[in-house]
């Protein structure tokens, strides 16, 4: 596959794994590691042979947030609103849009923009020697990157605000026990465990799989009444798929289903 120069890229068993590739400084995002992944996002949309993606760091960290030595970003005069909307905006929204399951590895410290990245996965898995931390409050910003979105979700809005407020560190396994993650594995299990499930993943239904994640994503803002017709709305592209066809024939025929994703 082409070269990137800050991300290691694979695709392999119809899985595209994404890592960050700036270990020395524990992966921190510059604009063209934001460029890169998004570029990547949307071919992964486009390739039918991409059925999941799969997004951990090189190194001892996940990522560290924004680079803070990239100084255009504080220069006097410099929005960070269009810094957010050409850069973390576009990123975070190409994850949750692409119907397609997304698992994030959390291999170590993920901070600021980088808990953005994390959290906007659909599945998380992390190593017992990965922290999680709010970072903005620690450099006198808010969480951006859809952090002050998915944090009171996942674990609620007590925990949400003392993490946003405080700044301190949550370990792997206060966080699988606060739902902020799937599950906490060894160092060494993480990325063959994340993989296991991504092939898993990329064997389903594909489709069912896009559209399931394109009402959970709905669900998180309508009343229970529009939900209801929405599911309905999306059951009904998912019940002309082939593979809706294949999985009620391999039921009724007793074997396991071939799944290709049409
Ligand atoms: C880094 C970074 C980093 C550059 C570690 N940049 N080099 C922000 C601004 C503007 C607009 C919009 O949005 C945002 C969003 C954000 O992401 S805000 C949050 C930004 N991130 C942070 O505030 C985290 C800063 N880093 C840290 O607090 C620590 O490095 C953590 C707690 C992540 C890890 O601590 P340690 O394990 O003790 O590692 P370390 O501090 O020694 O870092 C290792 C190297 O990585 C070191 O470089 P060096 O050359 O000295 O070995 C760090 O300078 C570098 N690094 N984070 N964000």
């Amino acid at each position: 596959m082409t070269d990137y120069e800050t991300l290691l890229v694979d695709h392999s068993d119809n899985v595209l794994t994404i890592t960050l590739n700036r270990p020395d400084k524990l992966n921190a995002l510059t604009h063209k590691m934001g460029a890169e992944i998004k570029g990547l996002l949307k071919k992964a949309g486009r390739d039918d042979s991409i059925r999941a993606v799969l997004m951990t760091g090189a190194g001892r960290g996940f990522c560290a947030g924004q680079d803070l030595s990239d100084m255009s970003v504080f220069e006097p005069g410099t929005s960070l609103r269009s810094h957010l909307q050409q850069g973390y905006n576009p990123m975070i929204s190409a994850m949750r849009a692409l119907e397609k399951p997304i698992i994030t590895a959390i291999n170590g410290v993920a901070v600021g923009a980088g808990l953005g990245l994390a959290l906007a996965g659909d599945i998380r898995y992390a190593a017992e020697n990965a922290v999680f931390r709010i970072g903005f409050i620690g450099i006198g910003l808010m969480p951006d990157s859809g952090v002050s979105f998915f944090l009171p979700r996942l674990i609620g809005p007590a925990r949400a605000a003392a993490m946003t407020f405080t700044n301190d560190e949550v370990s792997a396994t206060q966080a699988e026990q606060w739902g902020l993650i799937n599950q906490v594995c060894p160092p060494d299990d993480l990325l063959p465990a994340a993989r296991e499930l991504a092939v898993r993943l990329a064997g389903g239904p594909t489709k069912a799989i896009g559209l399931s994640k394109r009402a959970l994503n709905r669900a998180q803002l309508i009343d229970i009444d529009t939900a209801l017709e929405y599911e309905a709305q999306l059951q009904d592209i998912a019940g002309r798929t082939g593979d809706f066809r294949e999985g009620v024939l391999a039921f009724i025929e007793k074997r396991a289903p071939q799944y290709t994703g049409s």
